[in-house]
């Protein structure tokens, strides 16, 4: 893999900034894009929202709020879109949710079903997934007639690349979240987070994303595993413990929502309300 796959220069980041600060959905009936992030509790979903919004604020923001210890169970349970503020009190055109995965024999996290009805917009803001039963058509917080704006557009699989191994249960998990989001046609990728911590290279220095030889593989195995090709693998650094923003990691971040945004808004332009 080439080095200019992620890093194709400075001149980039300004440039594709732009692209998503101008992105308006094909789709003139489509309010926005919404990206479904998927992944089991950890891996930086909360993080790369609120990596994202900082690269927007063009600052250090706290948003989806994160766990700093993952054994806290409470967290992102309830469905909840997170925007990304522009100017004055307009949002941007693409919103995020994040679940968390059901893991065998945990007793928490989103069942399948769930996130079905999630990926065809039938679950209503503020609902919170319980792990013993789904969500029923008589429910509050069923949303019987979504609109196009409340199906999700696209599906991201998050995992941790510092990971010692994968899981094979969280992998099932993502395969069967996986076949139904293909079912209904929904595109997907997905990130491989903290490669800041994955090997000694990266450590060093996150342009070395592309001669890691392990994590190439990771993402290969990744990749296999899911059933998603190489091209659709985002290797992502969020932000974690920075104090300012950091033009490498803006790079990753930005070049992965772009090709997020621009699947979800190729997907979304198909849909007629
Ligand atoms: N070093 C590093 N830490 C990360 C990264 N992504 C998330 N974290 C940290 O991992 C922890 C869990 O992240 P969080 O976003 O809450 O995970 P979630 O449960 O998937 O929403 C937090 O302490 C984050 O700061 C990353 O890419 N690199
Ligand atoms: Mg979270």
């Amino acid at each position: 893999m080439k080095a200019e796959a992620y890093y194709p220069g400075s001149k980039n980041n300004s440039q594709a900034l732009h692209y998503l600060k101008r992105f308006q959905p094909q789709n003139d009936e489509v309010k926005h894009i919404r990206v479904l992030l998927y992944g089991p509790v950890g891996v930086g979903k909360s993080s790369f929202i609120n990596s994202v919004n900082n690269v927007f604020q063009e600052r250090m923001t706290q948003k989806a709020l994160t766990s700093s210890t993952t054994a806290d169970k409470s967290f992102t349970k309830k469905y909840k879109t997170y925007t990304i503020k522009r100017e004055g009190s307009v949002n941007y055109p693409f919103v995020f949710n994040d679940i968390m995965g059901l893991e065998d024999g945990d007793g928490r996290g989103v069942r399948a079903d769930d996130l079905k009805l999630a990926l065809m917009g039938h679950v209503k803001e503020g609902y919170t997934f319980n792990p013993i039963s789904s969500l029923s058509h008589d429910d509050l917080y069923y949303n019987s007639s979504p609109s196009i704006s409340d199906r999700v557009h696209v599906l991201v699989c998050i995992y941790d690349a510092n990971a010692s191994q994968m899981k094979s249960s969280v992998l099932q998990k993502m395969k069967e979240i996986r076949e139904a989001a293909s079912e209904l046609g929904i595109p997907q990728l997905a990130i491989l987070s903290h490669i800041d911590e994955a090997c000694g290279e990266t450590e060093k220095n996150l342009r070395n994303v592309c001669n890691s030889k392990h994590l190439i593989k990771k993402m290969g195995d990744f990749s296999s595993s899911l059933g998603i090709p190489m091209n659709c693998i985002l290797p992502v650094k969020n932000y974690s413990e920075e104090i300012q923003l950091n033009q490498d990691v803006d790079t990753l971040i930005l070049s992965a929502l772009r090709l997020i945004i621009d699947f979800g808004d190729d997907y979304a332009a198909k849909l007629k309300p």
